[in-house]
Order: structure tokens, then sequence, then C-alpha cells
């Protein structure tokens, strides 16, 4: 088999553990000797074991006394350059040096600071031949979001909404009898476990009251964001119940109550997506899908702060009295959800 169809394996591995490793990179290992993949691993779950361990583990846990024999000379393929720093675990490249692999096969660098490059530095002062670059646009794609975080310091962001035939904006209200039909609630739902948080406007949230958690999806609620600059949202709304982490941003104060997070913020009328993106980029947050309204998708295009929009398009025609916002992203994928249309863009350009 080529590099690429290992590399390829070890893609399909790392995206095992999506929506689970946020904000670490989704990482999958397979390890080869003569010809074959005798063990595979990938990073399943935030502080946990990296691709590495589990893969190494795996030849270990199958051939015991003889996992040893194997390993050595064998090749590892891994789709992110091995660590080199004791995080929440201990060096990866430390532990293919100890079982003397002959050749460690990489698909992107580690742009980690703590990483960067130490990685296949000391793989190959330990006689370890590197191959890197394998796959590299495949799998930065797949780390998309931990890519935009460490470059770009912000969160990689996912813009959604539904546009009527005749290009106007469909608020929930109206989208729910016309667009939202049982497939696309349950693709948005799965969505929404794909990401770290969810962000909404104040006028989404009085008009909609949406309660923003995946119900119909297995898998985590994201945590839910609100802008709230003079805090007129009711704490009677689903937003404020404790079902998930909630954060408002507001101008009134910061406090923590139960599951809802206030944080203020100043002068919020100015740079609200370049502040907001930053904020949340401390917070580890990695990804965010922001949902609404009109008046907030539009601020983040006009700032140039979004990675993806995944846009509905209903067939039928009618004025909801605001526009549709305006992309100027590439076209990746159209397909039929419902009755309905639905459009990506990528804007992502991290490459
Ligand atoms: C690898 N293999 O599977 C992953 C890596 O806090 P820690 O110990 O989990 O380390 C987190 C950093 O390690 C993360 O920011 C990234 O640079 C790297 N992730 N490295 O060799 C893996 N998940
Ligand atoms: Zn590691």
């Amino acid at each position: 088999m080529s590099d690429e169809l290992y590399m390829k394996r070890c893609l399909e591995l790392a995206e095992m553990g999506s929506g689970q490793v946020s904000p670490n990179p989704l990482v999958g290992c397979v390890i080869v000797s003569g010809g074959k993949i005798i063990g595979e691993g990938y990073h399943q779950k935030y502080g946990q074991a990296h691709a590495e361990v589990n893969a190494i583990r795996s030849v270990t846990d199958q051939f015991g006394d003889k996992a040893a024999g194997l390993l050595k000379n064998a090749v590892a393929y891994v789709s992110l350059e091995p660590c080199s720093h004791f995080g929440k675990t201990p060096p990866c490249a430390d532990l293919l040096i100890k079982h003397q692999l002959k050749k460690v096969v990489i698909g992107n660098r580690d742009p980690f600071p703590d990483v960067n490059g130490k990685g296949i530095e000391k793989l190959k002062n330990a006689g370890i031949e590197v191959v890197s670059g394998i796959m590299e646009k495949e799998c930065s794609y797949l780390n998309r979001r931990f890519f935009t975080r460490i470059a770009q310091q912000r969160p990689y962001i996912i813009l959604k909404w539904a546009r009527t035939a005749n290009g106007f904006f469909a608020p929930k209200n109206s989208v729910q009898q016309w667009i939202s039909g049982p497939l696309a609630k349950k693709l948005v739902h799965k969505w929404r476990t794909e990401e770290d948080a969810i962000l909404v406007g104040k006028q989404t949230a009085i008009a909609d009251n949406p309660a923003l958690s995946a119900r119909e999806w297995p898998g985590k609620n994201p945590v839910r964001i609100l802008i709230d600059r003079n805090l007129v949202v009711s704490a009677d709304s689903q937003l404020y119940n404790n079902d998930a982490k909630t954060i408002i941003f507001n101008e009134q104060k910061t406090s923590v109550e139960e599951n809802i997070h206030f944080i203020e913020m100043e002068d919020m009328q100015y740079y609200l997506p370049q502040k907001i993106a930053y904020q949340l980029y401390l917070m580890d947050i990695q990804s965010v899908i922001i949902e609404g309204g009109a008046n907030i998708l539009n601020q983040f295009i006009s700032a140039g702060l979004w990675d993806e929009a995944r846009v509905f398009n209903s067939s039928a025609s009618w004025d909801t009295g605001i526009h549709s916002p305006q992309l100027n992203g590439k076209i990746t994928s159209i397909s039929e959800i419902d009755k309905d249309q639905l459009t990506i863009y990528e804007n992502y350009n991290n490459q």
C-alpha cells in the first residue's frame, strides 16, 4: 500500500474523535510492519492518550512478547507531528524512539508552540527516518478548527441560516412551517454536537426562544452564547435554563449564576465580531456555529470572520422583511434536505 493509503486510514481513525477532543487536534496513527497494518489508534478524548500511544498499545495487546520485535523496524503513520512536550501525557516522540521504530510518516507539522517542529527534530536526532507532508491538505482540512484557533487566535466560525427563494432571511418561526423538515432538524442538532459553542443574538433569542441544545442527536450540547448588550432577554427564556453552560456577553455585569456566565464587554457597538472571537479563543472554544439573527450574521460576514456557511434554501417565496445575508465564498456542496436545498460555502484559507 502507498503512503497515501495509510495516511487516509489515519484520517479515518482521527475523525472518530470528532466532537470529543477539543481544543486538541484530531489525530490518527497506524503502525505498519512487513507491508501490513499491525496496530491502529486515535486520540479519543481530550486529556487522554494520544493517537500514537493507542496505536502502540494495540500492537502490544495483540502480539504480546512478539510486539517489541515487530515495533522495532516498523513504520508509524501519523496525521500530525508526534508531540515533543510533557502536556497531559508524556511526549509521543519519546515513545516512538523507545520502541525503535524505523520510520515515521507525518501528515501535518504541529503548529502548537510547544511542539512546532520539535517532535520531528527529536525523531531525527534519534536516527529515525522522518517523512512529512503526506496528504498535508487533507490532514489540515480535518483539523481546520485546531489550525484556525492557533493561527488566527479565534475559533473556527460556521454560519447557519435559512433563506427564502426570493432572497429573504427566514427566522425560525417562519422556517418551521416552511423549511425545517425532520431531517433538517436532525442535521442541525448533529452539527451542534460537533462544535464547542453555538451563538445567537438577542433578537433571535427573543423571537424564537431557542433552547440551542442537541436534543435530536446523541452527543454533547455545545456551550450556548448569547449577545445581549443590555440584558433584555427574559430570564424565563429557554437559554436561561441550566441544560448547558451559557455565556451571555453584555455591557452590564460579570457574574456566574449556576450554569449562566455573564461576561461584561465594553463598547459592544464597535468591533463586536472581533471582540467575541478573541474572547472565545481565550476560553479555549475552538469552534462556534452562529445561528442568527441576520444582524449578527451580517456583522461577522462584514468583518470577514467566517470559515463556513450552511444555508438552507427554501423552494417557497415569502417576504419576511429582512434580506438574506450575502456571501462571497466558494460553494463546495449543494444537497437536498427534505424539500429544500442545503448550500455549503467555504472561506477557510489556512491551507
Ligand atoms: C500527538 N498525538 O494524538 C495529539 C497531539 O495536553 P496534551 O498532553 O493532550 O497535549 C495537547 C497537545 O498535543 C495539542 O495541543 C497538540 O499540539 C498535541 N496533540 N499530539 O502527538 C495526538 N492529539
Ligand atoms: Zn503526543
